[in-house]
C-alpha cells in the first residue's frame, strides 16, 4: 500500500508523482492543501516533522524527502529502472536532483510565490496568518509566507534562464543520462512545468535541444499524469 501525502501544486510532490506513473503504481492521494497551513497540523506534523509536502507511507513505513522518495521507489520497484546502470550515470542523474532542490527549487519558490500564492494569500488577514504559521518547524519558511522572500524574480529568471543553458549543454542524447528517460529528467521535470505555468516558456526558445527536451517531457504520459487537475490547479 503506498499512500502519499502530497499537495498538487507542490513541485518536488511533481516529482514523486512523475516515478509512480512511471511506474504504473497504484497509491492513494492525501491531498495537503498548503494554502489551507494542513501541513502546519499536529497529526501531519507527526508523520513529517519538517512541516513539507510530499510524504510517501509505504506499508505503514514513513519515508519523507522528494528525491529519497524518487530514489526508495525506484529501489523497490525497479521495473521500469529510472536509474542508469552504471556508476558514472547514477553519479550524474543523482547531481540532477540535487541540482534541482539545492539550485532551482528556491528560485521556483521565490517567483511561484510572487506571482501564484502570495494574491491567494493576500485574502487573508495578517493576524490569522501569523497563528497559522506559528507552528511552522522551519521559521524561515514561515516568514516566506508573511512576504519576505530573499530571492526576487530577477534574480530567479537568471537562475531559470543559468539553467536552460545547462540543459542544452548536458543533451548528448534523447534524456538527460542518455537514451532512457531517467530520475535526471524527473528531477528537472517540475521546473519545465512550473515555466510553463508560470509564462517563462520563452526562455527556452534560444537553445533548441533543450526546448525540444522540454516539449518531449510535458508530452510524456507520466508528467501529464502528475499535473494538477484543473480544479486544484492555482491559476497567475
Ligand atoms: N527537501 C524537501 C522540500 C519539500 C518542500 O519544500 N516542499 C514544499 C512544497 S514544493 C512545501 O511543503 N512547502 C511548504 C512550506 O514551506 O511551508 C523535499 O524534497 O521533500
Amino acid at each position: 500500500m503506498l499512500e502519499l501525502w502530497h499537495e498538487w501544486n507542490s513541485v518536488h510532490s511533481f516529482k514523486v508523482r512523475v516515478v509512480l506513473a512511471e511506474k504504473e503504481l497504484a497509491w492513494t492521494g492525501r491531498h495537503v492543501a498548503l494554502l489551507k497551513f494542513e501541513h502546519l497540523r499536529p497529526e501531519y506534523l507527526r508523520l513529517n516533522p519538517n512541516g513539507v509536502v510530499p510524504t510517501l507511507v509505504h506499508d505503514g513505513r514513513t519515508i519523507l524527502e522528494s528525491s529519497i522518495i524518487c530514489q526508495y521507489l525506484d529501489e523497490q520497484f525497479p521495473q521500469p529502472p529510472l536509474l542508469p546502470p552504471d556508476a558514472y550515470g547514477r553519479a550524474r542523474a543523482l547531481a540532477w536532483l540535487n541540482y534541482f532542490d539545492a539550485v532551482l527549487h528556491p528560485a521556483l519558490r521565490a517567483v511561484s510565490f510572487e506571482l501564484l500564492y502570495r494574491p491567494l494569500l493576500a485574502a487573508l488577514p495578517r493576524e490569522e496568518l501569523e497563528r497559522k504559521l506559528a507552528s511552522h518547524p522551519d521559521p524561515a519558511r514561515a516568514r516566506d509566507y508573511l512576504g519576505r522572500l530573499p530571492e526576487n524574480v530577477e534574480e530567479a529568471t537568471r537562475v531559470f534562464a543559468a539553467a536552460v543553458a545547462r540543459i542544452e549543454q548536458a543533451l548528448d542524447a534523447e534524456w538527460l543520462t542518455g537514451a532512457q528517460f531517467g530520475l535526471a529528467d524527473v528531477a528537472i521535470a517540475p521546473f519545465a512545468e512550473r515555466l510553463e505555468h508560470l509564462g517563462f516558456s520563452r526562455l527556452w526558445q534560444p537553445h533548441p535541444k533543450a526546448q525540444d527536451w522540454s516539449e518531449r517531457l510535458l508530452g510524456r504520459p507520466s508528467v501529464i499524469a502528475a499535473r494538477a487537475p484543473a480544479q486544484f490547479r492555482f491559476s497567475v
